[in-house]
């Protein structure tokens, strides 16, 4: 059936109008510079088939060179490889594709979208590993994952030490919400190729534990069940990381912070499991 004979349009399902939405909002907030950062989305079982109609099953199957047996047969709404976020909502289908994951998990093939010869993000490896690790750690709820070029975080990761325990407690300590949205911490992976299997087995190892990991002198990967939840925490991180560095330059004095006894507090008080090995 051709495209056109649809009566529905596939950019108006629920999921492909919130994944264009955090493209506008993330160049909103100058986090996509050029083709800076990438985005995924694992769609569920009904929203793949409601859009299967759409879907063009005769582009080539390429190798993954991961096997990922967790994600065999999903399908994925991505950004595509040297694509502007600023460009997305202006022309969907040029700037990002919905991938199917064969049923042995070691290959993928476009069927929607990534028109005329794009490829899916130079990024797809740590956002399929970051997916699988993701989705087995929430038992099914993580869909989205996001990597964005933050200026803040990036700048922490000049003059701080690359672990988690420094990362995390920094950014708790500026702003009292930070406990709440990311109890359990971030990661820190450090410099790193990126586009390759090494950063994505790092990141995918961290993404155990974390929501997010920092990619050092890079930017910022995160995690969510719905596009709210992972938007608002690289918001909130870079936030955080803002704050963190307006204080190191206000060439005053620090009098005051949000002490552990304090993040202890917070966590408690809003039902958070903080984890206290950072501490
Ligand atoms: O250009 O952000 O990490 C996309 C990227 C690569
Ligand atoms: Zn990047």
């Amino acid at each position: 059936m051709e495209q056109e004979d649809l009566a529905m349009d596939i950019l108006e399902l629920e999921f492909m109008r919130r994944f264009i939405r955090l493209c506008s909002d993330g160049w909103a907030q100058g986090w996509h510079e050029r083709n800076g950062g990438n985005l995924s989305y694992r769609l569920k079982s009904e929203e793949a088939e409601v859009c299967k109609p759409f879907f063009d099953a005769s582009r080539d199957w390429v190798p993954l060179n991961i096997q990922l047996n967790a994600l065999a047969g999903e399908h994925f709404l991505v950004t595509g490889s040297g694509k502007y976020f600023r460009n997305v909502e202006l022309c969907p289908a040029s700037n990002i594709g919905i991938v199917e994951i064969s049923s042995s998990g070691d290959a993928y093939r476009i069927v929607w979208g990534l028109r005329n010869g794009a490829a899916p993000t130079s990024e797809l490896p740590t956002h399929l590993m970051s997916h699988a690790v993701r989705k087995a750690a929430t038992e099914g709820a993580n869909r989205v994952i996001y990597h964005a070029h933050p200026s803040a975080v990036i700048a922490m990761t000049y003059i701080l030490p690359l672990t988690a325990g420094d990362f995390s407690r920094a950014l708790w300590r500026s702003a009292t919400e930070c406990v709440m949205v990311f109890p359990r911490g971030v990661g820190v992976v450090p410099w790193m190729m990126p586009g390759g299997a090494e950063i994505a087995k790092a990141t995918g190892e961290l993404m155990r534990t974390y929501s997010a990991a920092v990619w050092a002198q890079h930017g910022l990967f995160c995690s969510g069940a719905n596009f709210d939840e992972c938007f608002g925490l690289m918001h909130t991180i870079e936030k955080a990381a803002d704050i963190y560095l307006r204080v190191l330059s206000a060439g005053q004095p620090i009098l005051q912070t949000v002490t552990d006894d304090k993040l202890r507090a917070i966590a408690r008080e809003f039902g958070a499991e903080l984890n206290e090995e950072l501490l």
